[in-house]
Order: C-alpha cells, then structure tokens, then sequence
C-alpha cells in the first residue's frame, strides 16, 4: 500500500504538496507557506523503516536537491513543525544523514518570529518570507489554538538539542509557563488561548480538534526526557483527571466516550481526531501508578472500543469525521457534513498503541479490517482517495491522497503487524505526525535549563 502510495505520487505530483489521485494531479493548498512536497517529507520516514530503498533513495534525492526553504507565503506554524520539522528531524535520526537535519534547523529558525507576542505564546500563522504573524481568522479574538502552540515542544526540543541553540527550547518553556500560570477552569484546558493578555478566550474543551495534541504532547515530552520532566507528567495527570471528571461519559448502550465542553455544557459528540486518545491513555497507563495504571488500561480500552464501534457500524467499516451519542445515536455521525473519511490516522494509532501494551489479538483484526476497508473503498486507480460518505456503499471519493496517510496511517498499520522492536516505544517517541523521536536518555536538562 505504501509502495502504492508513494509511486503514485511520484509519478503525477512529485514536488507538490499532495496527490488527487483521481484527476491524476498534485494539490498545493495553503497550509505551508510555499514549501512544497509535504508528502516527501512527511513519508521519508516510513519509507524508510518499511525498507522502500529506492523509494526512501527517491525522496532523499528530493530534499536534496528541490526542497527549497527560501518562499513567502503564509504557512500554519503547526502544521509546518508537525510535518515538515518532525519529519526531517525523524528522517536524520534514522539514517544520520546531515541534509535533514541542516533542512530542519533552518526551518526552526524562519518559525521564531511566530513567537514574538506580549506572552511569547505563538501565533497561528507566519509568514516564512517576512516572519510577520497573525492569528486564524476564524479563531475567537485573535486567539491561539491549545492544540497548536501545544504541539511544539517535542520537535523544539530537539532542534536545540541538534543545533546547541537553546532558543528553541526556551521558546516551548516559556508556554509551558504561561500555561501553568493561567487559571484552569474545572482544571480544563479551553481551546483559545490571547497571545496578547495569557488569557482563555473561549470555554470550549475538546480532546478532539483544537485540543488534542496538547494532551498528547504533555505525556511524550516526559517520556521523551526518559522519564526526568516531572513537570510535564504532573500537568498531563491533572488535566487527564479533569477530563475523565467532566467529559467521560457512558452511553446508554454501553459505549464509553469523550464528549466536548462548552462553558459547562456537554456536547456528545466525539470526533474522529479524539480517538488518538486510547492509546495516548494507554501509554500514560503504563507509568501511573499501581492503582492507577489498571483503571487508565481499562479506560483506554473502552474508548478504543468505541472508536472501532464507529468504524463497525458503518458500511464501508470506516469511520465517519465525528460521530454522536444523542436522540438515540450511538457511535454514528448524524450530519451529513460529518460522514467523511479523508485517511486519517488515529483510530489505527490507538490500535497499534493498544497492540503493543496489552497483545491482545483483537487490535491486530482490527487493524486487519481497515486495511480491507482501505483497499475496498479508498484505493482508485493511481493512489488512495478519502471517501465523503462512510455509510454508501459505492463511495464518492474526495480526489485527495492526504500526506499523513504515508505519514502515520501506513505507518501504524505496519507497526502494528511487526515486532514490538521496531521502533520500540522504551527508545522513541511518536511526534503529533507519527515521525518517531528518540528518548533523551542522556542530556535532557541540559537543553531545558
Ligand atoms: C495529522 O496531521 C496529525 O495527526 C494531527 O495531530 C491531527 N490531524 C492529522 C491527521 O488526522
């Protein structure tokens, strides 16, 4: 399927950002600042410890002599870190090759001007040209987005540690303060954050979209450190125990879920996004506490059920964007605005998380399904397709081969099925992207300091 993936884009998009597998072109959208090739980079990696040589031997040559990092444009500070740095920072730890790490420290410096606010905590969007910043149109009063600013600290971390600049980590340090600083409501974590005052904007909680990676950043950074960021431990216990106190619900049919917060007000809602969640419980199970460590296994497991729940219940057995336990719905998307699939990652995250943790063969078949799932509904004749309907049979395919699916989808579903050495979870950690990074077992405080 990788193979697949990657000669396809290859042959119809190479050097653009992504492939629409239908029309048998490439898609440059506006998320990146004019860089280009985000599926080069994002599935260097994956190429890589699949053992694709020649096509890992195909995108290095790209970086090397087309990935240009001198543009203008507009780009997501987030999604820059997560693909792009994430990615080259992977692709030099695997294969030590100095391209990606040059290519990754130059890009680390053209995000810096983003954090150049009263508070330090970064704006949305920067322009890679000027280094000017603005927040998101469409984020409340010039906020900052949690799951944004939140989703740094593990590839800044390592920019200074490669570059012995330790501005890059003082950057994430400095958020993580005001983070602390700021007062939680129910011990929450709201969405929007003012870069200008430090203060929350809106009461919206979602494990999902906006939020999640945040979470997911808390519990990795300390794993990261090799276990020495007690800080960061603290912070992920308390905000996971305001989020099973306030947002932890059962449905009447049994199904165990995350709802959203809105001022105090649930939404039952869970999106496709928050089914990271499982095996992101799962792998802070691990590490809490005797007492502790069977109840969050179980909890994860409920939660990954679930989300397979919402991919059972469909027809094509994929799942739909976010799906809702009210008016006697349970684990189905209600909107139609809500049935797509666009190949993301996180439900076979969960699984390859739960896999590992727990070797109960149940997460292997259900794995097994998607990639059935996959080759039935998505795959078309020069790549795979997300699809706009979850629960139509002959599906209607979007025309967009996403880079997070070489990226993390084909990633987890092949480290599900090898062994737990590949890759081992006591040696790296996973960035937002799936782009693995290596605990710090030696010289951690020294960059943090
Ligand atoms: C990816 O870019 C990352 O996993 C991110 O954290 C959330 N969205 C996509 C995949 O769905």
């Amino acid at each position: 399927m990788m193979k697949f993936a990657w000669d396809n884009y290859k042959q119809y998009a190479l050097g653009k950002n992504e492939l629409r597998p239908l029309t048998k072109n490439g898609h440059i959208g506006n998320m990146f600042g004019g860089l280009r090739g985000a599926t080069v980079v994002d599935a260097l990696d994956t190429l890589y410890i699949m053992e694709l040589e020649e096509e890992f031997q195909e995108a290095k040559k790209w970086v090397e002599k087309s990935f240009d990092l001198n543009v203008n444009g507009e780009a997501s500070l987030f999604e820059v870190n997560i693909r792009y740095i994430g990615g080259l920072l992977a692709a030099y730890y695997l294969t030590g090759e100095e391209v990606f790490k040059s290519k990754a420290l130059e890009l680390g410096e053209k995000l810096l001007p983003a954090f150049n606010t009263p508070t330090g905590i970064p704006r949305g969007v920067i322009s890679l040209g000027s280094g000017m910043s603005w927040s998101w149109g469409w984020a409340s009063a010039g906020s900052s987005i949690l799951a944004e600013f939140g989703t740094l600290h593990l590839e800044f971390l390592h920019l200074s540690e490669l570059s012995g600049n330790p501005v890059f980590a003082e950057k994430v340090m400095n958020i993580r303060k005001v983070l602390n600083r700021v007062e939680k409501p129910q011990g929450l974590y709201p969405n929007f954050l003012s870069p200008v005052t430090g203060n929350w904007v809106q009461h919206h909680v979602s494990i999902g979209g906006l939020g999640d990676s945040f979470y997911e950043y808390l519990i990795k950074s300390w794993l990261m450190s090799d276990k020495k960021d007690s800080e960061a431990k603290k912070m992920y216990d308390d905000a996971l125990e305001a989020i099973e106190k306030h947002l932890v619900k059962k449905s009447a049919g049994g199904l165990t879920y995350i709802a959203e917060w809105r001022g105090g007000i649930l939404d039952h809602k869970m999106g496709h996004l928050a089914c990271f969640s499982g095996g992101m419980i799962a792998l802070g199970a691990e590490h809490a506490g005797e007492e502790r460590k069977q109840h969050y296994m179980d909890l994860a497991a409920e939660i990954t059920n679930t989300c397979h729940e919402s991919y059972a219940r469909s027809d094509t057995k994929l799942g739909p964007e976010a799906f809702r336990f009210d008016a006697g719905t349970e684990a189905m998307a209600t909107r139609l605005s809500e049935r797509y699939y666009i190949l993301r990652p996180e439900v076979v995250e969960s699984y390859m998380y739960m896999w590992r943790l727990t070797h109960d063969p149940k997460y292997r078949q259900w794995g097994w399904e998607v990639v059935k799932a996959l080759e039935k509904n998505c795959r078309v004749e020069a790549g795979f397709s997300g699809i706009r309907d979850v629960y139509v049979t002959t599906p209607m395919h979007d025309n967009m081969q996403q880079s997070f699916f070489l990226a993390e989808t084909l990633k987890y579903l092949y480290l599900l099925f090898c062994e737990d050495d590949v890759l081992s979870l006591d040696d790296w950690v996973f960035n937002t992207e799936a782009h693995p990074l290596p605990v710090n077992h030696t010289n951690f405080k020294a960059s943090v300091q």
